[in-house]
């Protein structure tokens, strides 16, 4: 199937060169309920997408799109455990694992909710023991600290999520993230921390990716030092699905939390994977997040698709994609909790729609997921703003506003709400030449000079973005807007018919990285690469100083 040959997708076509040169300020001034009608609510989120390039026709022709793909059969699929991630032939079930109402989900004739359920339940108990201090070290001391070891999909979710979750922390503890192979991810974390009152948490869906076994690896000789190998059973416990390479490794499997195949990486914050969510910020928050991802599902898979969020969030970044030409899409949380949340939203999106094959293999012939960036407002305004308003390429945004702070004593919140507005409202009016001349004149400016500066302080405007507002950032809201973006890109792979739940390209790095290793480390005949490769290990052999 090739989306752009059907006609829903023409008509689109056609419907973008009447509409490029509507202004959304113009359609601002004639449309009252503008904001009514192109807004949702699931819960407490509201997405006001009023301020994006679209008229009723344009949301009809994008939601018939929708329709043409089929998209509601997809959307079953995946919730009720069909292969759809084709090439790995495997279920795609992250939604399973936030089931609450606890409706069997089969795989293979295998209702998975038992299974879900029981790793649920370890999990509360490990938790109730480290918290309770049943569960210590090696000292007998209390655990502080959770040593998440694990990278991309075992890291980021996590990560942000606890990040974001910091006003929810128990007290007296502490959790860490160590990712990166380069050594000083794990020595500046180590650095501060007791081997007697610190537990490690290897998160490795395989256990064979090389950078988290190699940090595991030199966190076990770090513990070594302090403590006996009978005492590593007490501060390692994983979480795989491979029970066997977790026994090599010496951590006992019954310290290892079990996730499975139809899990994809970077949708496995719900799992066991969220383990150092747990430890940190409580079971019962965990599932208060489990919660919110479930009410997200309840209104994705029951919504008609003209009011369901993640098939309009999807839809408008199509539109912008494949007809405005759009390469980039921002995400910026005006919440300095979420400072991970663009981290997390890039390799979701960018891991599961960067492809360039259809389901069926063949090469596509359009754009397909966009690069995904942003930091928290209101930092970035004083950074890469600029080009979002007065640069060259339309950058759709989302801007993400909790209306509450979690730290109210501090009167901030109402300057960070008010720069979130603002911003979204000037990218859609922008500042026309009239309107600069007014205010130049009115800052003392005439003649030559004037004439001079107005161009430069013209804004297009014209710019979309969407606003997502909720009342405070909690767990289960929290849990509401990822399962929203990863719904979203599930919509645009759907439209784009594309499996987004595989990632060949990043397996092609793990594969890269071990064939080059021998070549760094010895100093026999250097393997054949490309001159460039040959000369860069050359030089990297010349210049260690060890
Ligand atoms: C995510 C990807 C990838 C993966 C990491 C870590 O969807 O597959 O980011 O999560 O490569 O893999 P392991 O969990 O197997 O170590």
């Amino acid at each position: 199937m090739t989306p752009i040959n059907i006609p829903e997708w023409q008509s689109l076509v056609r419907h973008y060169s009447d509409l490029k040169y509507v202004s959304m300020r113009e359609q601002f001034a004639l449309e009252s309920d503008r904001v009514h009608d192109f807004s949702i609510k699931s819960g407490d989120l509201l997405l006001d997408y009023s301020k994006n390039r679209v008229t009723r026709e344009t949301m009809s022709k994008l939601v018939a799109l929708a329709e043409s793909v089929d998209m509601t059969d997809w959307i079953e699929r995946m919730f009720t455990g069909e292969a759809i991630n084709n090439t790995e032939n495997r279920a795609v079930l992250h939604t399973a694992l936030r089931n609450r109402g606890n409706s069997p989900v089969m795989v293979d004739g295998e209702d998975v909710m038992p299974l879900i359920n029981a790793v649920l339940k370890q999990m509360k108990d490990f938790c109730n023991s480290v918290h309770s201090g049943q569960w210590l070290g090696f000292t007998d001391k209390k655990i502080t600290d959770i040593v998440n070891i694990g990278i991309g999909g075992s890291d980021l979710g996590p990560a942000m999520i606890c990040d974001a979750l910091e006003p929810y922390g128990i007290d007296g503890m502490s959790v860490h993230f160590v990712s990166n192979v380069d050594g000083t991810d794990l020595s500046t974390s180590l650095e501060k921390l007791n081997p007697e009152t610190t537990l490690f948490v290897v998160a490795s869906k395989t256990f064979t990716t090389q950078e988290t076994l190699t940090n595991a690896e030199s966190a076990r000789a770090w513990f070594l030092k302090a403590g006996a190998q009978q005492d590593v059973a007490k501060h390692f416990v994983a979480v795989s699905t491979n029970a066997e390479a977790v026994a090599a490794f010496g951590i006992d499997t019954a310290n290892m939390f079990e996730i499975w195949d139809w899990v994809g990486g970077r949708y496995s914050l719900w799992s066991a994977i969220g383990l150092p969510i747990a430890l940190y910020a409580g079971m019962d928050n965990f599932e208060r997040l489990l919660d919110g991802g479930h009410e997200m599902d309840n209104h994705f898979r029951t919504q008609p698709l003209a009011e369901n969020m993640p098939v309009i969030m999807g839809l408008l970044g199509v539109w912008y994609i494949n007809f405005f030409g759009s390469a980039t899409q921002a995400i910026v949380p005006y919440d300095h909790s979420l400072a991970r949340f663009p981290n997390h939203m890039q390799q979701l999106d960018m891991e599961s729609n960067g492809k360039v094959t259809n389901r069926e293999g063949q090469r596509l012939s359009y754009k397909t997921g966009p690069v995904i960036w942003g930091t928290p407002g209101t930092n970035g305004q004083h950074a890469y703003f600029q080009l979002i308003h007065q640069g060259t390429q339309l950058i759709p945004v989302d801007f993400v506003l909790p209306v509450n702070s979690h730290y109210p004593d501090l009167d901030h919140q109402s300057i960070l709400l008010a720069n979130g507005l603002a911003q979204s409202e000037a990218l859609m009016k922008g500042k026309n030449a009239e309107e600069v001349r007014e205010e130049l004149v009115k800052e003392g400016y005439e003649g030559k000079e004037l004439e001079g500066l107005l161009p430069h302080k013209v804004f297009p405007g014209n710019r979309p973005s969407n606003t997502l507002l909720f009342p405070k950032l909690t767990p289960e809201m929290l849990g509401q807007l990822v399962a929203l973006y990863e719904h979203k890109v599930f919509v645009q792979g759907t439209i784009w018919n594309i499996n987004s739940f595989d990632q060949w390209g990043v397996e092609l790095g793990k594969q890269l990285a071990k064939a080059i290793l021998p070549d760094i480390q010895n100093s026999g005949k250097v393997a054949v690469h490309d001159s460039s490769t040959t000369n860069l290990i050359k030089l990297i052999r010349e210049l260690r100083l060890k």
